[in-house]
């Protein structure tokens, strides 16, 4: 049994979970809740960057950050790979994953900066990300072709990004003026994997 680092509420942690139940290999993992933001000595020991997730085989090695779980998380079972190998699709993918990712940091800083004390660099600073946001989901929307459905690592890193966004910024409407990211996300979120990793408050 490997054991996988989590909370609820990470979307990192979330992109492992879909990986694992589309590869038929969760019941390979067993979960341990750890909040990040006050982690135990426990957890530093086990990843001194103190950052969810992290992954411990069941050889006693760490795996560390999400991307590279995810590619453990891919060798497992025998389903076919969500990373692609080789083709013209791989580094497409590769990169539509990596935005998605930068989504998610600058969703992050932003939710971290908006739990500090108000003050302008502050605000400028949460601005500066969220254009962040704003340029990578139009890229997605301009490229709606690519969006499969939960056929690859960047559609779970898009669909996971998607899911924080309303999850935590529930009043930014990013469907406004993305029909087609928003008509791709309401039939991805209705997919299996999607409905059993839903985000949630840590208890
Ligand atoms: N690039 C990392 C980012 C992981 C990350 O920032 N996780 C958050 C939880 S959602 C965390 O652990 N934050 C606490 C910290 O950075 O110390 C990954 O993909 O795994």
């Amino acid at each position: 049994m490997h054991t996988l680092y989590f909370s609820p509420a990470s979307p990192y942690v979330r992109k492992v979970l879909v990986m694992a139940h589309l590869r038929d290999v969760a019941d390979q993992i067993e979960i341990k809740s750890v909040d990040a933001f006050n982690p135990t000595p426990e957890f530093l020991a086990v990843n001194p960057l103190g950052r969810l997730p992290a992954l411990v085989t069941q050889d006693g090695a760490l795996i560390a950050d999400s991307r590279v779980i995810c590619q453990f998380v891919d060798t497992l079972g025998s389903a076919p790979p969500l990373i692609l190998q080789d083709g013209p699709r791989r580094f497409p993918d590769l990169t539509r994953a990596a935005l998605a990712d930068g989504i998610l940091d600058s969703a992050i800083l932003i939710r971290q900066e908006s739990m500090r004390p108000t003050e302008d660099a502050r605000t400028a600073h949460m601005t500066w990300h969220w254009n962040k946001i704003e340029r990578a989901l139009d890229w997605f929307e301009a490229r709606p072709d690519a969006l499969n459905t939960l056929m690859s690592q960047g559609d779970i890193a898009i669909a996971c990004a998607l899911g924080y966004l309303d999850f935590r910024f529930g009043d930014r409407d990013w469907r406004a003026t993305r029909p087609q990211l928003a008509g791709w996300y309401g039939r991805v979120c209705r997919l299996p994997a999607m409905q059993a990793t839903a985000p949630a408050a840590p208890q």
